[in-house]
């Protein structure tokens, strides 16, 4: 395209700044999305198909877990700028952050996608822009374009990219990849997100904003295997991993990430194999990093076998059931698998979970109680340490004499 018709476009999208969004989707991305453009006056629509979230929204309240969010959705809500509903209503631009999990043989489901473009088809007017955040498959924008057509819309891909427990924050400083189905897409999802980003927006195509989605994904979980497979090569050779890493790291080019039970999470343990199923023969190394972290439980059921191998009827202390450190999120938690397991055993279990009132109904069984750190240590055979919480790090080390330690996240060496 020529500079000439790109600029006659940047000018006619600058003469009609957008007054009215929908974010289709309330969930860990499209409500802190939602409410942080409501805050900076643009009138928002939430939908969302579960009728507790559009209640909990509406009372300016949140249904999930997230610093600072409550505060600022409460604010949105009574200026009146942002409403929760089930069905879509007409506006200008229509942000689509809906789930993308995987299904039998780790093949992308792009279902919830197809039910949010058929679910604002309806109200959707020529000219509106529809920008697609979930995390998908390359080519879903393109497919997305044609489950719309023959609407004349403007599409964009703009991945999120923020870390959980720190929304807000990244939410406003990380910088924004936008892939334009079409310059003109791209431009107008530009204006969008300078709204409220004050990290750079980054202007592609498409194809490349979902691969880099998914590339960024895949890289934390190659060097998380690497972390994981060092640390069972160094049980192997006898050599403590956490020390091993620590000195690795005083090379001022290396830096190797932490080993632990597994990855978990609705993301870096899926998002790799999006790609993997997109180029199954070229991508070995991405495959193998997702087999490693994928059979790190495992490895974590077998150390606990060993170390109990000559008690009889232990009490196990699990400390830890979510994904990872200080949140309450037990969505594809290796924790949570390694628990689960070691209750099929009928194994007499103590958990701790700072962060959870209750247990997941998976452990409500007679012989798996949810108990005190302190309580569950003292009364132990065995400790497992499953998330590196900061409460844990604070433990009385005394605590732990005379008791056997499997110590995944290295918090007690
Ligand atoms: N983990 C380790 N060792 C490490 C780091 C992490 O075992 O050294 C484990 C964690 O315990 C957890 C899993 O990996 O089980 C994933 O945790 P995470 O903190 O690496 O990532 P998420 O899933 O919370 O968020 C990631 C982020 N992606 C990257 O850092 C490249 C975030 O920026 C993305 O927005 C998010 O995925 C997403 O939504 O895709």
């Amino acid at each position: 395209m020529q500079r000439r018709e790109l600029y006659n476009i940047y000018w006619s999208i600058m003469q009609h700044p957008f007054k009215k969004v929908s974010v289709i989707g309330l969930g860990y991305i499209g409500l802190p999305t939602a409410a942080i453009l409501a805050t900076h006056g643009i009138e928002v629509v939430g939908v969302d198909i579960n009728p507790h979230a559009i209640e909990t929204i509406n009372q300016g309240k949140i249904h999930i877990v997230e610093p600072d969010l409550e505060a600022m959705v409460h604010s949105a809500v009574m200026n009146g700028k942002l409403k929760a509903v089930a069905k879509p209503e007409p506006a200008e631009c229509f942000i689509i952050a809906v789930p993308t999990p995987f299904k039998e043989g780790h093949k992308p489901d792009l279902s919830y996608i197809e039910s949010a473009a058929k679910s604002i088809a309806p109200v959707l007017k020529p000219g509106n822009l529809v920008i697609l955040e979930s995390t998908s498959p390359v080519g879903s924008t393109e497919k997305l374009a044609e489950w719309l057509a023959p609407l004349d819309l403007d599409f964009a891909y703009c991945p999120e990219r923020v870390l959980p427990g720190h929304i807000l924050r990244e939410i406003v400083g990380n910088d924004r990849i936008i892939g334009g189905l079409t310059p003109k897409g791209a431009l107008r999802a530009k204006q969008l997100y300078q709204i409220f980003v004050k990290g750079e927006c980054l202007i592609t195509d498409a194809r490349t904003a979902e691969m880099t989605k998914l590339t960024e994904n895949a890289f934390r979980d190659v060097n998380i295997a690497f972390a994981n497979e060092l640390s069972l090569i160094c049980d192997e050779l006898k050599i403590n991993v956490w020390e091993l890493i620590r000195f690795a790291n005083r090379h001022p080019r290396v830096k190797i990430l932490q080993p632990g039970p597994g990855v978990g999470g609705h993301c870096i343990a899926v998002d790799p194999w999006f790609i993997v199923d997109s180029a199954p023969r070229s991508a070995r190394l991405i495959k193998t990093a997702r087999e490693v972290n994928d059979s790190k439980p495992h490895y974590v059921l077998s150390q606990v076998k060993d170390k109990l191998k000559n008690i009889k009827n232990p009490t196990v202390a699990c400390l830890g059931l979510s994904f990872k450190a200080d949140i309450d999120d037990i969505r594809e938690s290796p924790a949570l698998e390694i628990v689960e397991h070691l209750a099929k055993e009928k194994m007499h279990l103590l958990v701790v979970e700072p962060h959870l009132e209750k247990l997941p109904k998976s452990l409500c069984l007679p012989h798996v109680k949810m108990t005190r750190l302190d309580e569950a240590v003292r009364a132990a055979d065995l400790v497992v340490l499953l998330v590196n919480h900061r409460k844990f790090a604070e433990l009385d080390r005394s605590f732990l004499q005379g008791k056997l330690i499997l110590d995944t996240r290295g918090v007690f060496a």
